[in-house]
């Protein structure tokens, strides 16, 4: 298999820590889904990253497909199988996910001319992480992960999503937020974490 990405996507990281925890063989294939060569749009018709690619030539994409097809191929699941888990699971990582996309939107934003730009837009963005933040923390229990008492999917995505806007929003979250900020220094230590944290981001 092979996974196409560049270092920085918060989407490809979601995969490549993936792909560390359960120590599956895959590739990894830098590639900017912007460049004008890129070979990206041969694999993804909508030009994203990652897109994987399948031992028999089929191209896996969107993270949360390909996330799950790989946690598939090999047992303990980071995703639970079935039941209140799953679902709860899943939906830390449609908050994740959309958590990414606020950020990347923020940004582009902001690298409008500055007269093209929305304030509107920014500050829309900037709520819906506001909230997501305030959402996340409400619903951490006392232990180390959120859910199932173990680490999981829940637990990759949130890390990533946090590290992301720490990375391209950097704002003191940490200090409405004490317990969240704990958290995430737990879920930061680990190797997966910090083997795939893109150059310039530094861990807070
Ligand atoms: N929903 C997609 C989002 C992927 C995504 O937006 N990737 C960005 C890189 S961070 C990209 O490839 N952008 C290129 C483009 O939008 O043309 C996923 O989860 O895989």
């Amino acid at each position: 298999m092979k996974l196409y990405g560049s270092l920085t996507s918060p989407y490809v990281r979601k995969v490549r820590i993936l792909i560390r925890e359960k120590n599956l063989a895959c590739e990894f294939v830098v590639a900017d889904a912007w460049a004008a060569d890129s070979p990206i749009p041969a694999l993804n018709p909508l030009g994203k990253v990652p897109a994987l690619v399948l031992d028999n030539g089929d191209v896996l994409f969107d993270s949360p497909v390909i996330v799950e097809y790989l946690d598939s191929l090999k047992t303990p699941a980071l995703l639970p199988v079935s039941g209140v888990a799953r679902w709860e699971t899943l939906r830390w990582q449609a908050l994740a996910d959309g958590m990414l996309d606020a950020t990347v939107s923020r940004l582009l934003e902001l690298r409008r001319p500055a007269e093209q730009q929305s304030a509107e837009n920014v500050r829309r963005q900037e709520d819906k992480i506001a909230r997501s933040i305030e959402y996340t923390e409400q619903r951490l229990s006392r232990e180390s992960w959120l859910m199932e008492n173990r680490f999981t999917l829940a637990d990759l995505v949130m890390a990533v999503a946090l590290e992301y806007i720490d990375f391209r929003y950097p704002h003191n979250w940490r200090g409405r937020h004490a317990r969240l900020a704990q958290w995430l220094a737990g879920v930061s230590a680990r190797p997966s974490l910090i083997e795939t944290r893109p150059p310039g981001m530094e861990k807070k």
